[in-house]
């Protein structure tokens, strides 16, 4: 079988070949009109940017080069004698657009362990922060600090051809997504097991087989639920404020680990990856003023406080999903399969909101998507299995979409993609412009 660099030597021809017609032939085609709104509302909904892995339906939700979900469930690899996709699997899908075979996901899972360790200035590093600080927060610079170690850095420096940019920016990519569970699992045990011991990378696991042993558990059912969640939380299409913004640093030349850095500090908004963190406190705050056994009457009640107080409803509503997010769904139909899931009073909360939040916030009238995304379930599910510091969730969210994120940057530099550098108006130009017209 072919190697994830043979494959992507293949496909890369093709796809530049795809370019250079449409910029011979499409590029003055209209894809839309920019409105003022648009100038004025987020961009929300304006075709700006060329993503390659993921695209977004409204209605049906994501889809990794043309798979759905449910599709990836059944033709990506597993880990032995596991049922869930494992990220190894998603990461090949998105770099090369093909579903891999065992073998090679094999291959790429003893790859990442190789190269899963981390230097020793990066260990000081984090060890010598306060323990205080936010995870997050920690894991951005300790993804900044390996820039130290990159390899496209090193050689543009030298000098090398644009066409060569790919290869490095591969080489980069891997290292640092091999390197996230060491540099994840490491500030989980800085700030909440001070003095525990940390297990090294072993070269016989898988990425979350190893980042589930670092981070200290040992049940089967949380790491299936980790490879499940960091695989479909990896890419969600270039407009979401994370993706984008390792696509804007990127565009620059800045090497992947500044980029995915600065993505990261994207993530930790909590109208972003930071919600998932956000639901949990805002789940524990109804069941401990409403206690375990809670009705959806109850729970309605709640939910108008939340939005009579000028809060959002956290983990709903989307820019540009308008129906309930099929990762929510596979999230839930994860707990079905499990009793002691359903069982759980933490996760029955989560159904039983949904059963009652779109009604509400149907009824609040402002939100364009009164369903619920990824975020409403992700965090409750981990609390059940003991991982129960909700603020470190959006470092699991931020170890996953570095899978999206660098898949783009090698395919922004095979592409030769330009920096990116939008026009700004102010409002007095932009009434010039209607004047104008
Ligand atoms: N609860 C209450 N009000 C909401 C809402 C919610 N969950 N979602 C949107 N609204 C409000 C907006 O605040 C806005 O109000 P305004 O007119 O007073 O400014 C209005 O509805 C229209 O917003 P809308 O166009 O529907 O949504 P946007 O594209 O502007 O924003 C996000 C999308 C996701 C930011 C918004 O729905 C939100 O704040 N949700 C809660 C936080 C959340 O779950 N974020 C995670 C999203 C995602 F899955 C991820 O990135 O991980």
């Amino acid at each position: 079988t072919k190697s994830l660099r043979e494959t992507l030597q293949e496909v890369i021809p093709r796809k530049q070949e795809q370019l250079k017609k449409l910029k011979a032939q499409h590029a003055q085609t209209v894809l839309g009109d920019v409105k003022v709104e648009h100038v004025i509302g987020g961009m929300r909904g304006l075709k700006a940017m060329l993503w390659e892995a993921s695209v977004l339906d409204p209605n049906e939700g994501i889809r990794f080069h043309g798979l759905t979900i449910p599709d990836c469930q059944k033709q990506l690899p597993t880990a032995p004698g596991g049922k869930e996709i494992l990220p190894e699997s998603m990461l090949w899908l998105l770099l090369t657009g093909e579903a891999p075979v065992e073998d090679q996901v094999r291959g790429l899972s003893a790859e990442l362990a190789v190269k899963g360790g981390l230097p020793p200035y990066v260990e000081e590093l984090i060890d010598s922060l306060p323990p205080s600080l936010h995870p997050m927060t920690q894991l951005g610079m300790g993804v900044a600090a390996l820039n130290k170690e990159s390899v496209f850095a090193e050689a543009y420096e030298k000098g090398i051809k644009k066409t060569d940019y790919w290869t490095y920016t591969l080489e980069d990519c891997i290292n640092l997504i091999a390197r996230l569970p060491a540099l994840a699992a490491r500030i989980y045990r800085n700030v909440y097991n001070p003095g525990a011991d940390l297990p090294g990378v072993d070269q016989n696991l898988d990425l979350v087989g190893n980042y589930a042993r670092m981070l200290g558990f040992k049940n089967e059912d949380l790491t299936e639920y980790l490879r499940l969640y960091i695989a479909i939380h990896g890419d969600h299409e270039g407009g979401n404020a994370s993706a984008h913004t390792a696509h804007l640093v990127g565009s620059t030349l800045s090497d992947p680990y500044l980029s995915y850095s600065a993505a990261l500090y994207a993530l930790a908004g909590p109208l972003h990856g930071l919600a998932n963190q956000e639901v949990l406190r805002w789940q524990l705050a109804m069941q401990k003023e409403l206690g375990d056994n809670i009705t959806h009457n109850q729970i309605k009640e709640y939910l108008w406080k939340t939005l009579n107080s000028g809060q959002v409803i956290p983990g709903y509503g989307h820019g540009v999903l308008r129906n309930p997010d099929p990762r929510f769904m596979a999230l839930q139909e994860f707990c079905d399969s499990r009793p002691e899931l359903l069982r759980s009073k933490t996760i029955q909360m989560v159904k039983k909101t949904y059963e009652v939040a779109p009604g509400v916030l149907k009824e609040h009238g402002k939100t364009k998507n009164p369903y619920p995304n990824v975020d409403a379930t992700s965090g409750c599910v981990l609390y059940h299995y003991g991982l129960t510091q909700f603020k470190y969730y959006t470092v699991i969210f931020g170890v996953s979409r570095a899978l999206g994120a660098l898949t783009q940057l090698v395919w922004a530099r095979a592409l030769g993609l330009p920096i990116e550098r939008p026009k700004s108006l102010s409002m007095d130009a932009i009434e010039k412009q209607i004047k104008a017209s």
